[in-house]
């Protein structure tokens, strides 16, 4: 794969995106975003990949979208052409992705950066990490999820306050609120996200992508229908080789090997 905007490898099973505009701290233009949904949907389809991580690299995961490009935008345009007019975004390729995927975040992570790292599925964050929905000092209002995610990660008190006054938090407050999973060195932002993924990605596929399933219908459905959801879900497992596989390596004091089957 050839992108302009961003870096992309494959490494024992883990899908890495790195952005990569360091020169305007990563902002998201229409081509940047295009090409992290094209990744995210290629990784997706490789069977040699169990797991992704998006990040920003050691300085800064992204500044928000690239108000240099939206500045001229008309609400006739944005409205009737969708923008930023173009059929996959990256927001609509994290949010169909079944494999999960982890935010790897230093550094600023503002507006639509924020709003990439809250659509994946969780957030680890260097100590030089700082979160934000500054839209509203630029006379707008987040428009990927800011104004959603961030109140469903935080509760309404903390969102309504970070987006009507465009504050950021940092690292520690985040963690406290429950936006980001855990806090690492910012030099080992890299490695602790890689030794993450990699550890999902040995898991069974199908399990994983059954456990994103379940722990996501938490966010949106009520108790009664995600524990039934879950009830299922658990039983469908032991559909699977490796349940079988699992269990037995258990019970035969070795390690498992899946086959993602
Ligand atoms: N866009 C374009 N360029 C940016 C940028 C951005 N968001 N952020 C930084 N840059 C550029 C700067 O212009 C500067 O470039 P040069 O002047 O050197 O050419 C370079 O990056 C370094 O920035 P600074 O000189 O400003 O560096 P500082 O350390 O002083 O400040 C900062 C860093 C991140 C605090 C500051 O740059 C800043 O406030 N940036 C803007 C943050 C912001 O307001 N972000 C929200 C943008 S609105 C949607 C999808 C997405 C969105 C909406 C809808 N749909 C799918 C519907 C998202 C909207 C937004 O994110």
């Amino acid at each position: 794969m050839n992108f302009e905007t961003i870096q992309v490898e494959v490494n024992q099973g883990v899908g890495i995106i790195t952005l990569n505009r360091p020169k305007a701290m990563n902002a998201l233009n229409v081509t940047l975003t295009r090409e992290v949904g094209e990744a995210v949907d290629a990784f997706e389809r490789d069977d040699n990949v169990g797991c992704m991580i998006i990040t920003g690299g050691e300085q800064v995961f992204a500044a928000g979208a690239d108000i240099k490009e939206m500045k001229d935008q008309n609400f006739v345009d944005l409205y009737s052409r969708d923008f930023p007019y173009i059929q996959r975004d990256c927001w609509r390729a994290i949010d169909d992705a079944r494999k999960p995927i982890i935010a790897a975040v230093a550094g600023f992570a503002l507006g639509g950066g924020c709003e990439m790292a809250m659509a994946c599925d969780f957030i680890i964050a260097a100590d030089s990490a700082k979160f934000g929905q500054p839209e509203i000092g630029i006379g707008t209002m987040p428009g990927a999820g800011g104004t959603q995610r961030l109140t469903k990660a935080v509760g309404k008190a903390k969102a309504m306050e970070l987006c009507l006054t465009g504050r950021m938090m940092d690292a520690e407050e985040a963690e406290k609120a429950g936006l980001v999973s855990r806090i690492v060195p910012a030099a080992e932002l890299a490695e602790q996200a890689f030794k993450t993924a990699r550890k999902i990605a040995g898991h069974s596929r199908p399990v994983v992508m059954l456990v994103k399933e379940a722990v996501n219908m938490a966010v949106d459905a009520d108790l009664q229908d995600g524990l039934k959801f879950e009830r299922r879900t658990f039983e469908a497992t032991f559909a699977f080789e490796d349940c079988k596989e699992g269990m037995a390596a258990f019970a035969e004091k070795r390690k498992p090997e899946f086959k993602h089957c």
